[in-house]
Formats: C-alpha cells, structure tokens, sequence
C-alpha cells in the first residue's frame, strides 16, 4: 500500500507540474527561482505585518501599498522574536550571504516571510505585491511558496526627456512608481537639450528664465521633413531646486537612484540663448531655444568660462543629486562651429591635437572637453557617464559608456575596460519608436515590438566573460520630441518597461516569451487598467 501511495503521489506531483499554467505565478521580472507547495495563506485585516524596524523604507512601502491599493490595513508591529501566526515578516536577519538586492521570500500556510537588506528587502516586498489583487479588501488568499530571487545586473535603468517636453513632479513620480513596481532602480533624468533646460541653477537664473522657454514648437513629423508648421504657442517648464529634492527623495524611499543629465557640448542652444558668451561666436545674435527636433551646430566653446559656468552648473547639480554617477551627454557633437572659431583652433594647436586615422583634431578637442569635466566631477567623488560618442578622440579615464548607436561603443569600451550601460536603439531599448507598423500615434518611426525588447541580451558573446563583467547593466531611452502629454508617455513605455525589466532582472535561462507575454502580461495589463493607465495591448495578445 505504502508504495503504490507512493507511485500515485509521485505521478499526482508528474501530473500537478505538467498542469501549472503559470509557473511564475504572475510575477515579472520573473524571480530566479519559484517552487509552489501546497497550501494557501490568507492575508486579511487580522494578519499583523512584523518588522526588524517599523520605519524600513520597505516596510512602509508594504503597509502604506495594502492600505491604500488592496484595502487592507493590516498592524504594524516591531518584532520582538515570537513566531506570530498569520503573519508577515520583513527581515533583514539572515540577509548576509544573499546576492545585492537579492531577497527569499516564503508563503506558508502560517506566515509570509520576506528576507533581504535593503533594496532586496524592498523587491521581495514588490514580488509580494504582485500577488495582492488590487482592491481586493477583507481577505486575499496567496499560494505557498518559496522564491529565491536576485538581479542579473545591478544597473536597471530608464531614461525619460524632459526637455523636449516638460512633465511634471506629480508625473515623474508616477513614472518613478512604474519603475519601482518592476525592480528598476536607475531613472535617468535628461534635463537639458537645445529645446529647453528644466532644471533651476541659483547662480545662472537665466537659464530658467530664458533657457526653460521656447516661443513655439514644430508641429508633425519633423524627421519626415514634411512641410514644417508652428504651434505657435510658447513652452516651457523647469524644476526648482526643492522640486528636484522631493523628486530626489521619493525615488530613494524607492531605492532608486536618480542619474541627473547635463548636456555638454552639444545639445546646449537652449543656454546660449542665455549666455551667448559661452558659444563660439558671441557676435551672433540669431542664439535662441530651439523650436524644431534634430541635432543643433551652435555647441558650448572650450573656454575658460565655458568651464566655470559648468562646473558651477554640475556643482549645484552634485549638491541636490547624491547619485555616483553624473551624466554629462556627449552625444550628437557637430564640429563645424569649433572648425570655423579662431579660438578653437588656437587651443587645438596649444594642446598638441593631430588628426588622425581614428578621429579628427576636433574629436580629441572634445575628449579633451570631456576629460576636463571628468575631473572635476572625480574631485568631488562622483563618475561621469557618457554617450557613446565620448569613445571618439579617446575615452576619459574612468568614464562610463552608455552605448546607444548599437552595441560597438558599449564593446569597444569593456574592450578597454571601461564600465558600460547597454542601450542600443537597435534592440528596441529606443523606446520613442513605434511598437508595430501601422495605427501608431505619430512617433519618430521605427516598429519596435514587445518580442524585440524582450529578446534583447545585454552581453555581447564577443566579450569575455571578464570583459562581459563590465556591462553594468541595460537601460531604455524615452526621447519625448512626439511624446506631449503623460497618456502618450504611458502609451509608449506600457508594456515595454516590463521587458526591460526581465532583461535587466532574470538570467537568460528563465526567460520565456510565452510565458511573460500570454501567461503573466494579462494579469499586468489589467492592473493598468485598473489604475488608469495608458498602455500599447502587445499584438501577441488576442491574436
Ligand atoms: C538621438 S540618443 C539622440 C536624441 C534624440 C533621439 C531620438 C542620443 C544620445 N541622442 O537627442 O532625441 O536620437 O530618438
């Protein structure tokens, strides 16, 4: 009897496998590893949620989330030791030896553990979350289990321009919410383009003042060059400093970092509108934010005041933004305006700067322009980030590559063992393309579906696995030229950050599109219906 117990257990459990629908029961990213058991904890207004402290960002995060979205408020007690039954327990105790943001969290009939310092803590709290219906009230059943879970790369990150179009506080932490809810943890801020500079400088007030605002905006599709019409209507916007404080603060309770973007040398008309003394040719008049998309030839000249009106910039920015990493643009520089000035070529001569087989003078110009702002952001503690283009003339010495024209920059970098963000637009990370081909709002172009994003992996097989240790991590791109409003930005990030974040997240091995997109995307979907927002149904889905 015992063993044809055991026989029929065995083929129950075959049976009970080959029947799970939903392996990762909903959850995206999905976790490293999940094992289902038996069994069910209810969570209701009875159960008490026990915490090493009560005023963990996690914890507050886990209460505050129940009470307001799935209607449950549950007590919130400090833990003295006691094994409580119907409980929920945050821990941080036996954390030591788990991966950075790694958490364990367990479902069991009595008790719901979660353990993890930190951020882990913070994301085992989101994985619970994911198993809370919204709304739900009363009582929510959740089913046993035991998920060890850890990220593939510890930078997740998600750029959003604010200069083409300027979105408020309230919408940013919005944004920053999404971002938390999938486990990202870099938000990208672009702060300054030629269209506008969003973020307030106390020594320089002209740049919000002057800088913050153009007369008009192009209307259509610019990149098209279909016949160019104006909206006639003055834009603007900026931060002020106590804004970017709060906004600084709020993604932090999130464990999110903030990586603040100032433009240099390229993508700055918007300041020499203010302080046309800071371009080549001062005598112009004709200096204005720019009111058309694309890419501008009046750049920053490397002069001395060019210099200490940056560092005065980064200064304040470095102040408001604790984050290791500053980024300072680099990308899209045309030379001519530093080919036609005296004083470049000056310079160029002075410094020693040769054309040659790689990169012209004028690109070494540049890497000597970026050099200088490297040091002075490295004397302050801090690292700087770099488009791709900050390769050309040579690399700075400790600089980080984000690597957006494809992957080559990001390789060549690793190559010299130099720390890269993959964000190729070639792998759908350009998340200001379109998401199919046809009945797309107006965007840049491009079709970039779901499956492309979800595809993507961020280390290149041409590295070593020592070079590939470089890759810190993947971000995607939201260039906000055709993106106006917060419907239109939700359009196009919704679902696609979900990808990303299994990109980011879950080892090659757990990845499956199926699953993610017919299995678990549902449930997700749902929930933006739920909470208002706007979204893009992948084609997969339906049919
Ligand atoms: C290139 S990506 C840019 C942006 C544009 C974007 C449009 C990068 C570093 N620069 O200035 O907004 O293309 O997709």
């Amino acid at each position: 009897i015992f063993i044809s117990l055991c026989v029929f257990m065995a083929f129950f459990a075959a049976f009970a496998d080959a029947q799970d629908t939903d392996p990762n029961m909903g959850i995206i990213p999905a976790p490293v590893s999940l094992k289902k058991s038996p069994g069910e904890f209810v969570l209701s207004q009875e159960t008490t949620l026990l915490a090493d402290s009560i005023d963990n960002k996690a914890v507050v995060f886990l209460h505050d989330y129940l009470k307001n979205n799935a209607n449950l408020k549950v007590k919130l007690q400090a833990n003295t030791g006691s094994v409580t039954a119907n409980s929920i327990v945050l821990t941080s105790k036996g954390a030591d030896n788990l991966p950075a943001g790694g958490y364990t969290f367990t479902i069991t009939p009595q008790q719901i553990t979660i353990t993890g310092k930190g951020a882990g803590l913070f994301y085992g709290v989101q994985s619970l979350i994911q198993l809370v219906p919204a709304d739900k009230g009363a009582v929510a059943k959740l089913p046993c289990v035991q998920i060890n879970d850890y990220p593939r790369f510890g930078y997740r990150g998600l750029m959003l321009d604010v200069s083409r179009h300027f979105f408020s506080v309230e919408f940013v932490k919005k944004y920053i919410d999404l971002m938390a809810a999938y486990k990202l943890n870099n938000f990208h801020w672009h702060l300054t383009d030629d269209q506008g500079w969003r973020i307030e400088i106390k020594k320089y007030p002209k740049l919000t003042q002057i800088s913050s605002r153009r007369a008009q905006t192009v209307i259509g599709n610019y990149h098209d060059r279909t016949p160019q019409q104006f909206d006639n209507t003055p834009y603007g916007g900026y931060y002020t400093q106590d804004q970017i404080r709060d906004v600084v603060k709020y993604a932090s309770d999130r464990y999110i970092n903030i990586v603040p973007e100032i433009e240099m040398p390229g993508h700055s008309e918007a300041v020499l509108a203010a302080y046309p003394e800071l371009s080549c040719d001062p005598s112009l008049t004709t200096y204005k934010v720019a009111e058309t998309w694309g890419v501008f030839h009046n750049i920053y000249s490397p002069s001395d005041k060019t210099f200490s009106f940056l560092q005065d910039v980064l200064t304040e920015v470095m102040d408001l933004f604790p984050s290791k990493f500053i980024h300072v643009g680099g990308d899209e520089v045309p030379k001519d305006a530093w080919k036609k000035s005296e004083f470049c070529q000056k310079l160029i001569k002075k410094l020693g700067l040769k054309d040659d087989k790689s990169s012209s003078k004028e690109d070494k110009l540049q890497s000597y322009f970026i050099q200088r702002m490297e040091k002075f952001v490295n004397s302050k503690g801090r690292s700087i980030i770099g488009w791709d283009e900050i390769l050309e003339g040579g690399l700075s010495p400790n600089a980080t590559v984000m690597s957006w024209r494809g992957e080559a920059g990001g390789i060549a970098a690793a190559k010299q063992n130099h720390n890269v963000i993959m964000t190729p637009g070639s792998a759908g990370l350009y998340i200001d393309h379109a998401q199919g081909k046809e009945n797309e709002p107006l965007s840049i172009g491009g079709n970039e579906p779901l499956t492309k994003i979800y595809s993507y992996n961020p280390t290149p097989a041409e590295l070593s696995p020592d070079q590939q240790k470089y890759i810190l991590g993947v971000q995607a791109n939201l260039w906000t030229e055709y993106i106006p409003t917060e419907n239109k930005v939700e359009y196009m990030i919704l679902p696609r950050i979900l990808a990303l974040s299994e990109v980011a997240w879950t080892p090659v091995a757990g990845k499956n599109y199926t699953d993610f997109a017919d299995v678990r995307l549902p449930g997700h979907l749902a929930w933006f219906d739920k909470n208002n927002f706007d979204y893009r149904v992948p084609a997969a889905i339906g049919g």
